[in-house]
């Protein structure tokens, strides 16, 4: 029932003002219009039909919810805390735990606390230094009471009954893994939508950038509404059980800052026992941002982190990231002996297995050797007279339809890209 600009998820009408690049310098998403948006707006419930028809087991384990932030925006960081206490079931909350890596920004001291101070399961600790998100969600973990760990990002709303349906999965075998469907809230006009394609699966190519691919047919369930497994997860939205969390060891505290961790996470839970599966009748939308606003310490770097993973996991399949950045041969890891260990301590499976039994369908999109194009040529949508280009956007590699550019439209197409037009 409620109006207003944002309600139900809507996009807010821009003036030329509100672009202004100034808007998103501080968060890399549009912050006025964060901030002109009720902080408990309703989303639309686009959920599978099905779900609504969904039973849950009636004790499901208590979660701690645990918020990693940097220099969070207050509307966007108050945001995902009202989303969350108006969208799930209380008694299922042991705890909201609000962990900030060392933020500089005047909001998010007294005046946050005592902001909070009215939610009683709100707590918020504090790293001595910038750790990075990694670090940042170990500490919060390192805290955390529930049966469950939820891990969200500070720039999220969570859609209608979010909770319950990663909570069951848990419950049914606690070696899982789950991921909610992470739905779009755009970083100009904070309209909230699917991801193109919604349910995929989350899968890799061979320089490690995060890829989404469709759920073959062999793994398509007769409900679509249904759990289905997924080889890795985008990173930052997931729940998992406190004892099993720390059995897999945590995260890897050598990773620093941002990224990589998503696949230490994903390649161990599958490679030590466990399982991972997304849920589609569990939504939650984050924003992504137009572009990185905070600072990253020198001496770190995502290659780094990646080469720690690759170098702990992906035993002879490392090589074929090295191939397409040979500057990671000469990269340090640093120390990753007690990696190594944990591996053998919980007589992990190889990688070779992992490819051959979770991601065998990965090569078809993203093969290790680069086989010759598979077509060569335009591809024109005749009624519309368009033509498909390829981009890369937030959510991975997007292909779309844009004017037709004399001698720009005829290209190679990689084998993925044929396969999706089935050239
Ligand atoms: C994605 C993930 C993110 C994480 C990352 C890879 C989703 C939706 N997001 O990037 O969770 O897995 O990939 O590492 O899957 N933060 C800190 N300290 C820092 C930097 C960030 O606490 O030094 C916080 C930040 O406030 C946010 C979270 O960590 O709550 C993730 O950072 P991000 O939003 O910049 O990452 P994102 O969404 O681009
Ligand atoms: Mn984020």
């Amino acid at each position: 029932m409620r109006t207003g600009k944002g309600e139900h998820g809507k996009p807010y009408p821009l003036t030329e003002d509100d672009r202004d690049d100034s808007a998103y310098r501080e968060n890399g998403f549009n912050i006025l219009v964060s901030n002109n948006i009720a902080l408990e707006r309703s989303l639309p419930d686009i959920r599978h039909p099905n779900c609504k028809h969904k039973v849950y087991l009636e004790k499901l384990p208590n979660t701690s919810i645990i918020i990693p932030f940097h220099n969070e925006g207050w509307t966007s960081l108050l945001r995902t805390i009202y989303s969350i206490i108006n969208r799930t079931p209380d008694i299922l909350i042991a705890e909201i735990i609000l962990v900030d890596d060392f933020s500089d920004r005047e909001h998010l001291k007294e005046k946050l606390e005592e902001y909070m101070a009215r939610f009683t399961k709100v707590r918020i600790v504090r790293t001595k230094k910038r750790e990075g998100l990694i670090r940042t969600r170990l500490l919060g973990a390192s805290m955390a009471k529930g049966e469950v760990l939820t891990f969200l990002d500070s720039h999220c709303e969570v859609n209608v009954n979010w909770l319950p349906p990663l909570l069951n999965q848990i419950a049914l075998n606690h070696k899982t893994i789950v991921c909610p469907m992470i739905d779009v809230i755009d970083h100009n006009h904070f309209g909230y939508e699917a991801q193109a394609g919604d349910a995929m699966r989350g899968a890799f190519d061979w320089e490690m950038y995060y890829k989404r691919i469709p759920i073959p047919p062999e793994l398509q369930r007769s409900d679509p509404s249904d759990p289905f497994e997924s080889p890795v997860m985008a990173g930052g939205l997931f729940a998992v059980d406190r004892e099993w969390f720390w059995e897999l060891g945590g995260y890897d505290p050598g990773l620093e800052i941002w990224g990589g961790e998503q696949y230490e996470i994903s390649f161990k839970v599958w490679m030590c026992g466990g399982g991972m599966f997304d849920v589609p009748c569990s939504r939650v939308g984050h924003i992504y941002r137009k572009y990185v606003p905070y600072k990253v310490p020198s001496g770190t770097s995502l290659a780094r982190n990646l080469k720690r993973v690759a170098e702990t996991w992906m035993d002879e399949f490392a090589e074929y990231v090295y191939q397409r950045r040979p500057e990671y041969r000469h990269l340090s890891t640093g120390d990753i002996s007690a990696q190594k260990e944990l591996r053998k301590h919980l007589k992990c499976k190889d990688f070779k297995w992992f490819m051959a039994a979770v991601a065998w369908d990965v090569p078809k999109y993203y093969p290790p050797v680069e086989p010759p194009p598979a077509a060569w040529g335009e591809i024109r949508n005749v009624a519309a007279n368009l033509c498909v280009d390829s981009k890369h956007g937030a959510t991975g590699t997007e292909l779309r339809l844009d004017v037709c550019v004399k001698d720009g439209s005829e290209r190679t197409w990689s084998h993925e890209q044929a396969l999706r037009f089935h050239v």
